[in-house]
């Protein structure tokens, strides 16, 4: 079994805690002293980065949210000079404006070694043809794979998404031997070849690294039985890094946590007190060596649940089941992430539309499709079809702007979309029915 830094993957128990501790006091300080939000906060709290004196005190400290990195937009987190930054990535907000992630020199380093060790987990060497069909771009998942790629020597294909026929042409003349991608991107791809009448015979796949979105394990038998690869997952956020945070060993029993560099804790999302190890509930993380944007206590809202065994791999990082699910209305659309509210965001910059509407995630072949249906007004209603027709492509433009993914829009007649007295139901995710 291959490591990349195995010193730090096989850290004692006792080992890892005197880590985290000695990395949990100074982050403290880092951001006490360097970003105003948490100062503030620490300050009414009544709390100094010195009121840590053991791992457990962390759950005296506040949590960070997602709203929170709204309203510090854009670098108001940064723990750094702007000069200090070299690289910029975001996600997608819960409205208007997406979430900026910042990181350091130091930052991405840490980020290509934390990913590599997720890549040889899952059987990538330097001989590999490593296919990154991710996109590359703000999104984290294209360049967080290719650097660690780069990294451990192997040689790196930057397909990023799209033209599956072509990806194949390319897996098929390049030899690509590792394909990196969101587990309904590499199904899509077994379809594919179908349809071109070919099999895992006529690829040379071996290893597939999937993640970004939550998959199941009868999804992982299908990618492994036609594409021919042994598939493992792994999990990470922009807010925190990207990928890197967590990933599977080729045991594929749980994901390896890179706990010297995350401090996770698992909470009650409705108590919000701690939960010991072992049980289920939202996912909270605190970065300890990330410079540019350290997050105290951040609310992943993934539920899962973590816990010790002995791992064959050898590895002793705490693992993390497969994530199951959210606390929030968050859906992920080909591994992109998509908030209700943002739908809403742009209905409200459109006066010949009310505030209703229903968005459905469906399955076209393997891929997912977004459809959202938006009540007209009476007045667009009885208007021309052509003015209707332009309102919708506008807004058709608007959602592909701030959702980044295009969705099929369509106008239904006024007093049409239930209404809801209790908790309204804005999402029917018709993919796995
Ligand atoms: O998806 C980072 C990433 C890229 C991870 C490539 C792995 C590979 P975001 O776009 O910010 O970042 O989305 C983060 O996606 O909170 C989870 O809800 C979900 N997610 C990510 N990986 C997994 C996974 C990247 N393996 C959000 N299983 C997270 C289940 C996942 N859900």
């Amino acid at each position: 079994m291959n490591f990349w830094q195995k010193e730090e993957e096989t850290l004692s128990v006792d080992e890892i805690k005197q880590i985290q501790l000695e990395r949990l006091q100074s982050v403290l300080n880092r951001v006490y002293d360097n970003v105003t939000f948490y100062r503030k906060k620490f300050k009414e709290m009544g709390l100094e980065p010195e009121s840590l004196k053991s791992l457990d005190d962390i759950s005296k400290f506040p949590f960070t949210y997602k709203s929170d990195l709204r309203d510090n937009y854009p670098y108001g987190m940064f723990a750094v000079p702007l000069r200090d930054i070299v690289r910029i990535h975001s996600s997608s907000g819960t409205t208007g404006k997406p979430t900026v992630v910042g990181y350091t020199r130091n930052d991405l380093e840490n980020w290509k070694n934390l990913v590599a060790r997720i890549m040889v987990a899952g059987g990538v060497t330097a001989n590999d043809i490593v296919h990154i069909a991710f996109t590359y771009g703000l999104f984290t998942g294209g360049f967080g794979l290719h650097y660690a790629a780069e990294h451990i020597g192997a040689s790196v294909i930057p397909v990023s998404s799209g033209n599956t026929k072509r990806q194949i042409m390319i897996m098929q003349d390049y030899r690509s031997s590792v394909l990196v991608c969101t587990p309904s991107y590499a199904l899509h791809i077994a379809e594919t070849l179908d349809k071109l009448n070919l099999t895992k015979n006529d690829i040379h796949l071996k290893y597939a690294l999937l993640g970004s979105e939550p998959w199941g394990e009868k999804i992982r038998e299908e990618v492994e039985r036609r594409l021919g690869v042994i598939a493992t997952d792994n999990y990470g956020l922009s807010e925190v890094m990207g990928p890197g945070v967590s990933g599977e060993c080729l045991y594929k029993n749980g994901l390896h946590v890179n706990e010297d560099h995350f401090y996770v804790e698992i909470i009650d999302p409705e108590t919000c007190e701690p939960l010991p190890e072992g049980e289920k509930g939202e996912l909270v993380i605190t970065t300890l060596t990330r410079e540019a944007m350290p997050l105290i206590r951040y609310r992943t809202r993934d539920i899962t649940r973590l816990y010790r065994d002995k791992c064959p791999c050898g590895r002793t990082l705490i693992k993390m089941e497969k994530p199951s699910g959210r606390t929030d209305d968050m859906i992920i659309v080909n591994g992109v992430n998509i908030f209700p509210s943002q739908v809403e965001e742009v209905l409200k910059e459109f006066d010949q539309t009310t505030p209703h509407y229903m968005i459905f995630v469906k399955k076209k072949g393997r891929l997912d499709m977004l459809e959202i249906d938006i009540e007209m007004t009476e007045a667009l209603f009885f208007d021309e079809m052509k003015k209707q027709k332009a309102i919708l492509e506008q807004i058709t433009e608007r959602m592909f702007n701030v959702l980044g993914i295009k969705p099929a829009i369509k106008f239904v007649e006024p007093k049409t979309i239930e209404r809801f007295e209790g908790k309204a139901k804005r999402v029917i995710d018709l993919r796995n029915v």
